[in-house]
């Protein structure tokens, strides 16, 4: 089409970037946004199916599995089977690590790790939702893959994005050359480049945190949320407070407004919520691409050393001077 670049056009055009690549990387990425054209036709007509609700059943995390996590969790594994160039995945849905043994996948050199639909207690109340994806290059020689292969750090990420499922759906991603947003033409079903060398704003006016929480955040993250909701022109405070609830959005607001968010640890949750392997590393990769800063508080996210599957991590993750700023207080207050 005249003046739009597809996702499909886009990855082709980028494929280069990647030295020895053959283009199995812009081929994996490719399925990802076949599965998302899929997964957001359903999204779109949750409220007239009977797909909406839970399925009684409980996921790895022992939180109430939503029917639509199951269809995108189906989903994205049968896109990434097909495709062939993934060997192996996890996923928040997926206790253990699903090995692809089939002859074109097993010695593939890629694998996903994949929150299929994050956010899912907004999907009954119709708001946005998403799907975060990391990519991996395996460590093991070939065969199928190893738990090695998905417990590298965050740093050794070949590539990351997410899906927004929102007013209009975007997908967002990195190969490590900066960040590149795609918005969803549904007259064409197709990804085109709507938000070219996305750049987040060094600082921004927004802090998004579960305040509810509050009384049982440790002492530097209740230190910050004051300082966020003092007054100070200099600083343009206080700040405004927006809370989603569904990762992929609140970040995807900030990268694009400028703004912290923040799990910290609760009593609750005493090594955070969120997973490293599939919400944090991915979602820090994306910032850091496009000029921000994730961290726990105390470390850089994707230097943490990934020792399980399903570890979770506190995260402070959004412009560079917002993180800073809440690292001054943990360090202070927390340490
Ligand atoms: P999920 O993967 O079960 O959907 O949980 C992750 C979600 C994130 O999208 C969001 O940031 C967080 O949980 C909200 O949690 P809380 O309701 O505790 O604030
Ligand atoms: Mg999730």
């Amino acid at each position: 089409m005249i003046g739009v670049v597809t996702l499909d056009e886009f990855i082709i055009q980028r494929q280069e970037e990647f030295q020895y690549a053959k283009g199995e990387l812009s081929r994996l990425l490719r399925d990802i946004g076949l599965a998302a054209k899929i997964v957001n036709r359903e999204v779109n007509k949750a409220g007239l199916v009977d797909i909406l609700g839970t399925t009684g059943t409980t996921n790895v995390q022992g939180e109430d599995v939503k029917k639509l996590d199951v269809f995108a969790n189906k989903r994205f594994i049968a896109a990434l089977k097909l495709g062939g160039e993934c060997c192996g995945i996890a996923s928040e849905e997926n206790e253990d690590l699903i090995i692809i043994q089939d002859e074109i996948s097993k010695d593939a050199k890629y694998v996903v790790a994949l929150d299929p639909l994050d956010g899912s207690s907004n999907i009954d109340v119709n708001v946005s939702v998403g799907t975060i994806f990391s990519i991996y290059r395996r460590v093991s020689s070939s065969g199928p893959c190893t738990l090695e292969d998905f417990l590298q750090k965050g740093s050794e990420q070949a590539a990351a994005g997410y899906i927004v499922y929102g007013s209009s759906t975007m997908l967002v991603y990195t190969t490590g050359f900066g960040v590149n947003g795609f918005t969803l033409d549904p007259s064409i079903g197709e990804f085109c480049l709507s938000h070219p060398d996305m750049c987040i704003p060094k600082a921004g006016k927004i802090y998004s945190i579960n305040q509810g929480n509050f009384i049982s955040f440790t002492e530097g993250v209740k230190e910050y949320v004051r300082y966020c909701k003092q007054e100070d022109k200099a600083t343009n405070r206080p700040y405004s407070l927006r809370y989603i609830g569904s990762l992929v959005a609140d970040v995807h607001r900030n990268l694009i407004s400028g703004g912290i968010f923040i799990y910290p640890a609760t009593k609750d949750a005493p090594r955070g919520k969120l997973r490293m392997l599939y919400e944090c590393n991915p979602m820090s990769f994306i910032a850091e691409q496009a000029g921000g800063r994730a961290t726990d508080g105390f470390r850089r996210i994707l230097d943490i050393e990934q020792k399980e599957l399903h570890q979770r991590t506190p995260i402070f993750i959004g412009s560079e001077e917002m993180v800073l700023k809440a690292e001054e207080f943990m360090k202070k207050y927390s340490s």
